[in-house]
């Protein structure tokens, strides 16, 4: 296959487009790995599907697997779901997939960032990482799609939001942390993102969601509904620990503009409550030196932010919550072009994240 481009998206007029705009498919991986997902990754996998499923209602959907697992995922997926070998370390294709970008001749390639496992070996939540960083290379092999690598910049596609018109979002905590780019200075930092994803303005919010062990990746936190409009994770517990978090961000939100000058909307979405980690299912996860240990009675960062949206759908997270009905008729209120589908995710939430995180759209060229 061919070498990455030495160019980057902006110098050949390619950008990110938001996540609304018309996908072509979307890519999974297949969890398995026993040190991260309880019970032999068997229950994960069950909530996996129902991730696959509910999108599969809206647009292709293609799942990549460990050839040990190929068999496995055929058989619990359904047959309309495409399952490709593709090794990995973990799950997370948000993260270790392409970021893709578009131009205007409708054509399409993608960003191969760097990838270090949420933190390298300072703060990474496993080792090896080398099958995940191979991800994003292989999907581009596989759909004949032509690839920029940032060699030397570290980044997760869960780290960032774009709204398609020049904007992009994300936080210090995570951008600015130690474990990913100590080499670089924010505005190098700003230079990279404008340069892969062809974006013209920043809006750095300060931190994540409490106690995410991504470092506070802002598709936890807060995303765009549309241009103009940020749905912002929050509570009104003054005595929760993400109360200070979300009230700076929705501090910084009012005082900021977006990369065409409009002022923003935010819309607070409330967190369920607090969600801990029991006994039962820290017991079901194998112990490994080199894997992020769990602990019951852990708070998990569980967020309705966590959303996909596909092409006339959002499939939501749903925790079995009181507050699970209300975040639906919040997006379904604001998005009344979108069937707000729930998924029950609590399995996802204990391997360390949610839906946006396990799922890339492949915008439509
Ligand atoms: O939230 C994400 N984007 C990924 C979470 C990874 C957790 C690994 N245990």
């Amino acid at each position: 296959m061919p070498a990455p481009l030495t160019s980057t998206p902006r110098e050949d007029g390619f950008y990110m487009p938001a996540e609304w705009a018309e996908h072509s498919q979307t890519w999974m991986l297949w969890p398995e790995r026993p040190d991260n997902w309880r019970y032999g990754a068997k229950p994960a996998q069950k909530a996996y599907t129902a991730v696959a499923e509910a999108i599969a209602r809206f647009e292709p959907v293609t799942v990549g697997t460990s050839a040990d697992q190929y068999e496995n995922a055929c058989a619990r997926l359904s047959a309309n779901i495409r399952v490709v070998e593709i090794a990995n370390n973990d799950a997370w294709v948000r993260d270790t997939g392409p970021t893709f970008v578009i131009n205007n001749e409708g054509q399409i390639r993608a960003n191969d960032w760097e990838f270090n496992a949420w933190g390298g070996l300072t703060g990474g939540l496993y080792q090896p990482w080398n099958r995940d960083d191979q991800v994003a290379q292989k999907i581009c092999n596989l759909e004949r799609i032509e690839r920029y690598r940032s060699e030397g910049f570290v980044l997760e596609g869960g780290a960032i939001h774009v709204d398609g018109e020049g904007t992009l979002m994300t936080t210090e905590e995570c951008l600015l942390n130690a474990n990913r780019n100590p080499h670089l200075s924010r505005p190098e930092i700003e230079q990279k993102l404008r340069d892969y994803l062809n974006i013209d303005h920043i809006l750095w919010l300060p931190d994540g969601i409490y106690n995410d062990e991504t470092n506070g990746h802002i598709d936890n936190m807060a995303c765009f509904l549309k241009p103009g409009h940020v749905l912002l994770a929050w509570t009104d517990d003054e005595q929760d620990p993400q109360h200070q978090r979300s009230k700076a961000a929705l501090h910084y939100l009012e005082a900021h503009r977006d990369a065409k000058g409009r002022k923003l909307t935010v819309t607070k979405m409330p967190l369920p409550q607090p969600l801990t980690q029991t006994e039962e299912e820290v017991d079901g996860i194998d112990w490994a030196a080199k894997a992020w240990p769990r602990r019951a009675g852990e708070r998990m960062a569980a967020s309705y932010v966590n959303f996909l949206m596909v092409n006339g759908g959002i499939i939501l997270p749903a925790f079995g919550d009181t507050k699970d009905e209300g975040a639906a008729n919040i997006l379904a209120d604001l998005c009344p072009q979108h069937e707000v589908v729930p998924v029950p995710s609590r399995e996802i939430l204990l391997g360390g994240g949610n839906i946006h995180c396990i799922t890339q759209q492949q915008p439509k060229a």
